[in-house]
């Protein structure tokens, strides 16, 4: 996301080294450019931490060429939002055709007009930006500015998926604010706006994995995901972020269960299969939320 400030990366990818000259010279001056030579290298490039926010694809190319490697970015989550444009020698309709079927947003043949390249890089960049800004929007809760239940709902199916392929362990945990109401009702909504806040930041900074996730589930409830972990490390993960929690030292002098802010944390974990769904970790990780409440509060569960 950090391409809605910066300037934008284009990634140039042709095995032909004069192309990559003349496409950089002309886009450097207003973008970021990287490249490639070969479409292996692009694909790294694609899912690195530092993507571009463009590809020109070349598409003959010895080894992978550039069809191929187009059909593998649009196949990968972390490159599949990224906009392809071929710009090839390949000038029959077949070809082009087939280019925008693999879900590249154009295709410019060669010999190429800088000029018109230029303009059509600066379209699609456009347009991405446009897109990223609409998901940042879609996916992220408004006040606490981290990942929203639809980003959760949406994750926790593609997790499932992936560790049932592999036959891995994942887990879950909801999170639920103490006595929240207590603090709402004596020291304010506004109070309470940065309580949400604050805890959204301490259980984010709490993740050590990339793959780790937390949302917020709505009210004063948070969800994580735990991929390729056990219930007993996931346990081990929400004791960490109970414990962030109450070393904010938010004050909260009317709850029942300490002079802070606390939260209670139910956890599941189960290797998917096709005799379970995620709601049954959803659900089983809310009956030990349940449980960590009933025992007294600011504990964790499973
Ligand atoms: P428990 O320990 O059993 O979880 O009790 P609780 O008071 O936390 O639970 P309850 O569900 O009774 O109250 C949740 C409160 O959270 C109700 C509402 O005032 C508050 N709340 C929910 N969403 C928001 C929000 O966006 N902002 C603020 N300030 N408060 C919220
Ligand atoms: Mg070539
Ligand atoms: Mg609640
Ligand atoms: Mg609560």
């Amino acid at each position: 996301m950090s391409s809605l400030i910066s300037k934008t990366t284009v990634l140039v990818v042709d095995d032909e080294p004069i192309n990559i000259k003349l496409l950089a010279q002309a886009l450097s001056p207003k973008h970021r450019v990287k490249t490639a030579t070969n479409g292996e290298k692009a694909l790294q490039i694609a899912i690195s931490d530092d993507p571009p926010d463009l590809i020109l694809l070349d598409v003959q190319m010895p080894d992978l060429d550039g069809y191929e490697v187009c059909r593998l970015l649009k196949q990968d989550a972390r490159s599949k939002n990224t906009p392809v444009v071929f710009i090839t020698g390949k000038n029959s309709s077949e070809d082009e055709a087939h280019g925008l079927e693999l879900g590249a947003v154009d295709y410019i043949t060669k010999p190429f007009s800088l000029p018109i390249v230029l303009a059509r890089v600066k379209n699609h960049v456009a347009l991405k930006k446009k897109n990223d800004l609409l998901e940042q929007l879609v996916f992220i809760d408004g006040l606490t500015e981290i990942p929203n239940r639809r980003r959760f709902d949406e994750l926790l199916e593609s997790e499932w998926l992936r560790a049932r392929r592999n036959s891995t362990p994942m887990a879950i945990l909801i999170m639920d604010i103490d006595c929240f109401k207590l603090f709402n009702d004596n020291y304010g909504h506004t109070e309470g706006d940065d309580c949400l806040r604050a805890t959204a930041a301490a259980l984010a900074n709490t993740l050590r994995r990339p793959a780790d996730f937390v949302a917020r589930y709505g009210g004063e409830e948070f969800v994580a995901i735990v991929p390729e972990a056990t219930e007993e490390a996931a346990v081990s993960l929400a004791e960490k972020m109970r414990a962030a929690v109450e070393s904010m030292g938010v004050p909260h002098a009317y709850s029942e269960v300490a002079d802070v802010v606390t939260l209670s944390i139910g956890v599941a974990g189960t290797i998917p299969s096709m005799e379970r769904t995620p709601e049954q970790l959803l659900q089983a990780a809310d009956e030990a939320l349940y449980k960590a409440k009933q025992a007294g509060r600011n504990r964790v569960f499973s």
